[in-house]
């Protein structure tokens, strides 16, 4: 057990905002003056235990050895009820050191799963525990540790709350990949150096590189992407890496997961994008959904059928299925005709085969989701104490990317203090979509282009090429935290920094 863990259980060092997030669970234990209804949950607080493990898939008829975090029961991942805290024994049975990061958690910065100097990996073998207050909606977890992600340590993570209980609605998660028989630093190589060589032979094209951008280009005069290049007269980057296959609960859309629905056909659908590079639209088909909350966070009700779905977002949709037919869900791949998915199918059902490739290539992912989108609980109206401007820089030849000209580690803290509104402006000057990840704190969009809105609550947001996205949040949960571009290959080249409270040591 980590010392650094324990202490977090102490409430002596709880900051009112963990006892207020504690409410009603079991840290009412330790807490004496809460009421005794709250005391004694019924969803029990039993140390679940994860393992972090080797499996094996089947992909296009192909084993592929992945990375698993497997929870209790076999399953993947962690499904909290209401209440319930997050007490997980973390077992690293990966044969190799890790730490998993609770995506979109607001856990004390020591339980955050990222591998900072006080808070170093797990060797392999050896087991940690984290104890928190959890926040309901819908999370992910995965492998902070060099390239694990793309390797499959990736898992949903899942905190029911009240209304979820009382809402009659059968749940679905659909948890999407990207995958390569590659191993990752092959992946990555094959990135930095022949964007090398293409940068040294600019009338070359054998290398990966310039593969990825004829290819990126010919998806450019097709569609809208065409009308967008054609207006702008600009083009740009997707798709980094050239994948094998696309996953949707580990498998292909070849064989792809049929989900029976329930009689009544009332789904809640948690859709969370787990790819280390790739950004999908999410296509209802026949059906029209509900968007109810975005990363987990409330939303106000947003009717869509297609649904962009940047790296490590999630979205939640409700769908009333509108008969006893089998439905797919379409997921496919920006800037490509690739796609993945499930089936949601009545009992008895017929499912027919679907084509792997959608007719034409999807557009960009972009913001127009975003913009619709209004939180439930916003932040409170108040002008920023600090505004922290940040430019994100870099190109795909040399294939290196950074934040204020500084690359990961050799960066400079963004200073915060508790108790501000911080403001944080990031400016994309790249060609490439970037989609920023804050660890520790939950942030609403507040502006676009400058245009300020009253935007989603959320802990990832897609910054566009050539575009301008700003949030803001409380500073309320002091320590180290992450700041990054969570496409896997950016992240690597430098594309983080840190967000930093005062007097942590
Ligand atoms: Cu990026």
């Amino acid at each position: 057990m980590d010392k650094s863990m324990r202490e977090n259980e102490k409430p002596t060092l709880l900051t009112r905002r963990q006892v207020i997030l504690a409410s009603g669970v079991a840290m009412a234990g330790a807490i004496p003056f809460l009421p005794r209804a709250v005391a004694a949950p019924e969803t029990g607080n039993a140390t679940l235990r994860l393992t972090a493990g080797t499996r094996t898939l089947d992909v296009n008829g192909k084993p592929a050895r992945v990375f698993g975090l497997i929870g209790p029961n076999e399953k993947p991942g962690v499904t909290l009820s209401p209440g319930e805290r997050f007490r997980v024994d973390l077992v690293n049975q990966a044969g190799t050191s890790t730490i998993v990061h609770w995506h979109g958690q607001l856990p004390p910065w020591r339980q955050d799963g990222f591998p900072w100097p006080q808070t170093p990996p797990i060797p392999a073998g050896d087991t940690r525990s984290y104890d928190y207050a959890p926040i309901a909606g819908t999370y992910w977890m995965h492998s902070h540790q060099g390239m694990q992600e793309q390797s499959l340590m990736t898992a949903p993570l899942i905190v029911r709350s009240a209304e979820d209980m009382h809402a009659d609605r059968q749940e679905v998660v659909l948890m999407l990949h990207d995958f390569s028989f590659q191993t990752p630093d092959e992946l990555l190589a094959g990135l930095t150096k022949s964007s090398g060589s293409q940068s040294a032979m600019p009338k070359g094209g054998m290398g990966n590189g310039m593969n990825m951008r004829s290819e990126s280009m010919g998806a450019m005069n097709s569609g809208a992407m065409g009308a967008m290049n054609m207006a702008s007269g600009m083009t740009m980057d997707l798709d980094d890496v050239d994948y094998d296959a696309f996953l949707a609960n580990d498998r292909t859309f070849a064989d792809p997961e049929v989900i029976r629905t329930e009689p009544g056909g009332r789904v809640r659908l948690r859709l969370i994008n787990g790819a280390s590079a790739t950004q999908f639209w999410v296509d209802l088909g026949a059906l029209t959904g509900t968007v109810v909350a975005v990363d987990g966070h409330p939303v106000r009700p947003v009717r869509s059928s297609r649904l962009p779905l940047a790296m490590a977002q999630r979205v939640d949709v409700l769908i009333d299925l509108p008969g006893n037919g089998a439905y797919p869900i379409f997921a496919q791949v920006e800037g490509k005709r690739a796609r993945t998915g499930i089936v949601l199918a009545a009992s008895g059902a017929p499912v027919s085969r679907l084509a792997t490739e959608a007719g034409e290539n999807a557009p960009p992912v972009d913001l127009s989701l975003e913009r619709r989108l209004e939180a439930v609980a916003p932040l409170a109206p108040r002008a920023p104490d600090v505004t922290h401007r940040v430019i994100l820089a870099g190109a795909m030849a040399p294939y290196a990317w950074s934040l204020n000209g500084e690359y990961w580690p050799n960066v400079t803290p963004l200073m915060v203090a508790p108790g501000q509104r911080v403001a944080i402006e990031m400016l994309n000057r790249t060609m490439m979509p970037h989609p920023m990840h804050l660890h520790g704190h939950a942030f609403q969009v507040v502006a676009i282009n400058g245009a300020p809105l009253t935007g989603a609550v959320r802990d990832t947001v897609l910054v566009p090429p050539k575009s301008s996205v700003t949030v803001a949040f409380d500073a309320d949960n002091p320590g180290r935290w992450a700041f990054h571009c969570h496409n896997l290959y950016h992240q690597m080249t430098g594309m983080m920094t840190e967000v930093r409270y005062p007097g942590i040591v």
